[in-house]
């Protein structure tokens, strides 16, 4: 028997159960899995079939593309009212002697070193504390907006945001449009953290809730902006937490269609409470990116943060639905090489970016924060 192509291929392997066999036909014919369905592939799917359909998916998608961005970070503080068991980066404010926090004109300082260079994002994120309220965040965005017009300013999560706006007595929806009109372009993923409450409370207890986090997005994009989406996994949380987290997500992404990438950030163990949890393998990285891929059919990007993960695992991960691997970075966040992440000054240059990707033979091209294509490399 000849076989046409690999949808059939894949369809016809003798080690494929029932259950796998209809969630591929699901995926080749476009169509959406459930719930149970995503649980059932984490817990049965091996990962060469979850390549093969991430992959085609990803194809269908993105062609043969790979994003970066040329970026860094700002973090203006690692001091932070919340003692979230996974990170490492924080400290008490009693500790306060351990850690940073900058100043406006402090941050303003590096974002002029940038000057003259071909950056296009700058991502703001750190520790929340009670001096780095709503006022001193517009007044910063605005300073920005005013020193570099072009300069795409993706900052604050939620978590921030929900402490901000509380302590200036001011609604979500007020809240987001002060930031908005102060020069916010758009919000990174963070401090998704998982959604199951019992996990998240364990974790990450104290700061903003799973609705929470999930209402200020779509106040967000009902102001026509955009943001991305993460899942912190491979800690306590059960497949199921992360079937529920990824359902959450999809549910939200098709009232709004607001989220441009979602991107799985793996637990690291390093110098945390939960040191003593550990790490899952790589193996179980590429599985979740996979899984990841197949179940948001509303997501047009998967986003491998090479900081985190390393390097070599961002390349092999765009063989598992990935299409896009963050920026250059510079060295500027602290997040997860305080965490143990493998890369400990997180800095690439474009080229080494650009070769990164032409090794796994695709098409490297340099985006915007929001994908607008800056660089396509297939073309000279
Ligand atoms: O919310 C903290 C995570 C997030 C650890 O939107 C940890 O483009 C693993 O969201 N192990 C912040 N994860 C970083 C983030 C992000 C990064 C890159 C790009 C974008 C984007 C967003 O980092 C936190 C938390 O989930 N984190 N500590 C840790 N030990
Ligand atoms: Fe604070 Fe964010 Fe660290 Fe939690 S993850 S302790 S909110 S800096």
């Amino acid at each position: 028997m000849i076989m046409e192509n690999p949808q059939e291929l894949i369809l016809a392997s003798h080690a494929l159960t029932p259950e796998l066999k209809t969630i591929a036909t699901k995926v080749f014919n476009q169509e959406r899995i459930s719930f149970n369905e995503g649980v059932y592939l984490y817990k049965h799917a091996n990962l060469s079939y979850l390549g093969a359909l991430a992959n085609y998916i990803r194809e269908q998608k993105n062609n043969n593309y790979v994003f970066f961005n040329r970026n860094f970070h700002v973090e203006p503080t690692n001091i932070c009212v919340y003692t979230c068991s996974f990170c490492a980066y924080s400290r008490l404010i009693k500790q306060r002697e351990e850690g940073w926090e900058l100043s406006i004109e402090q941050m303003m300082d590096i974002i002029k070193k940038y000057d003259g260079q071909e950056v296009t994002e700058v991502h703001i994120t750190g520790g929340v504390i009670p001096k780095q309220d709503l006022a001193f965040y517009t007044t910063l965005f605005s300073e920005i907006k005013k020193h570099r017009p072009e300069l795409h300013v993706k900052a604050l999560t939620p978590v921030e945001c929900h402490y901000i706006f509380k302590k200036a007595k001011v609604t979500y929806t007020e809240g987001m449009k002060l930031l908005k009109e102060s020069g916010l372009d758009s919000m990174p993923g963070g401090g998704a953290e998982i959604f199951d409450k019992e996990i998240r409370d364990k974790i990450a207890g104290g700061k903003c809730s799973a609705e929470e986090w999930l209402s200020i997005h779509e106040i967000w994009h009902g102001l026509g902006m955009q943001s991305n989406a993460t899942m912190l996994y491979g800690h306590i949380e059960s497949f199921e937490n992360r079937v529920d987290h990824l359902e959450r997500l999809r549910q939200l992404q098709d009232k709004t269609k607001g989220f441009n990438a979602f991107i799985p950030l793996k637990f690291r163990n390093g110098n945390n409470d939960m040191s003593d949890v550990p790490e899952v393998s790589v193996i179980e990285d590429l599985r979740n990116y996979a899984i990841s891929r197949i179940y948001l059919d509303n997501f047009d990007h998967i986003k491998a943060y090479w900081a985190m993960i390393g390097r070599s695992t961002a390349q092999l991960s765009l063989n598992f639905g990935v299409d896009d691997i963050d920026g250059t970075i510079d060295d500027t966040t602290k997040i997860y090489s305080m965490a143990g992440a493998e890369e400990q000054t997180p800095k690439l240059t474009t080229q080494q970016l650009v070769d990164l990707i032409t090794q796994v033979k695709r098409t490297p091209v340099e985006r915007d924060t929001l994908y607008h294509i800056v660089k396509d490399y297939s073309v000279n």
